[in-house]
């Protein structure tokens, strides 16, 4: 056989060798003490000079050019086979994980509709600090000092002149301090109460407080406002109750209540087999909240009111834990 055939077809199964064991069979078989081309130089002995040395020149090149091939793909053999049997290995044909698409938490979604059906009542949003002084917080919505009206809605302090607001009432103290009346605002926002953690009871939580203050408010529309308000916010089903209640800063004051979303009125746990679910504390602006910004009682009336929101999201949804809302467990946030 020829030296370049040789050579070609050493080169063949130098390429296809899938492994070192392999790579080096072919490499006995070509180049070892009696292969192929060894064999080969061998035989050259027997030839005229002239021909022995072109034929020895061919074939010591192809033994030099073979060789470094040798080496090429024993490198590239140690290297696949050193990745294979570390841990960088990648199974592309591995389908990928899905990604979750990120959602609003179902407190900011209740609260989101809430201020929307306000707005769309004609209620304007206003935001204020969550750190307060006594006088927003207490003195100017006529909770007396010294009286214990100030322990019914307790809150926590930071220090002799600071507090962390327990209610968003500062809010509409201080709009009524800078504007004058008609005014139509709703105050949105966390607020802080020393309370157990327990079931029903949250030491932070949100709330959504609403004002309308102008000449001749009345308490007809105060009704009218929030019995339309509990009909978008829970369905047309739902009926709405008044009954007396008192808050220093209202009077007169009123419980709101619905009746109740999962028996209709008939009687059922969530209910305490009373038919209706307490939602909303409302009244006529106390006369004394006005003198205290400024405002003519004589001239002006007004109705407030207030709700939790954690409340509102937790019989829509027929949540009986508050504590869900703050674990963030995935499982749960992941289904509103
Ligand atoms: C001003 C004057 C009056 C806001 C009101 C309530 C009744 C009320 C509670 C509901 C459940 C708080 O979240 S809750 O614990 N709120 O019952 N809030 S009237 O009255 C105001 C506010 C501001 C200047």
């Amino acid at each position: 056989m020829d030296i370049e055939q040789i050579g070609k077809d050493a080169l063949e199964e130098i390429k296809s060798a899938q492994t070192l064991e392999a790579l080096d069979s072919v490499r006995v078989r070509y180049l070892g003490r009696k292969g192929l081309i060894t064999n080969f130089l061998k035989e050259l002995a027997s030839l005229p000079a002239e021909e022995r040395k072109t034929k020895g020149r061919q074939a010591n090149l192809v033994k030099t050019e073979l060789s470094t091939h040798f080496e090429t793909r024993k490198a590239r053999l140690e290297t696949e086979q050193e990745s294979a049997s570390s841990q960088t290995q990648f199974d592309l044909t591995l389908p990928g994980r899905k990604s979750w698409l990120g959602n609003a938490h179902p407190i900011t979604k209740v609260l989101q509709e809430i201020v929307e059906i306000l707005v769309g009542m004609g209620f304007e949003e206003k935001l204020g600090p969550e750190i307060e002084t006594e006088f927003y917080n207490y003195t100017a919505l006529n909770f007396p000092e010294d009286h214990p009206a100030r322990d019914q809605i307790a809150c926590f302090y930071l220090d002799d002149k600071h507090l962390l607001r327990s209610h968003t009432s500062p809010v509409q103290i201080r709009v009524m301090e800078k504007e004058k009346p008609p005014i139509r605002i709703i105050a949105p926002g966390r607020v802080y109460r020393p309370d157990a953690f327990d079931a029903s009871h949250s030491p932070v939580f949100y709330q959504v407080e609403g004002l309308y203050v102008d000449e001749n408010v009345t308490l007809a529309e105060l009704k009218g406002t929030l019995e339309v308000f509990c009909r978008r916010m829970f369905g047309e089903q739902v009926k709405v109750r008044f009954s007396p209640s008192y808050f220093p800063f209202t009077e007169p004051s009123a419980e709101v209540a619905i009746s109740c979303v999962i028996c209709e009125g008939a009687g059922c746990k969530t209910c305490k087999n009373t038919g209706w679910l307490e939602i909303l504390g409302a009244g006529m602006v106390h006369p004394a909240v006005f003198e205290n910004v400024g405002y003519d009682s004589e001239k002006y009336s007004g109705f407030a009111f207030g709700m939790g929101v954690e409340r509102v999201a937790m019989i829509k949804y027929r949540i009986d834990d508050i504590r869900l809302f703050y674990e963030n467990d995935i499982r749960f946030i992941k289904q509103f």
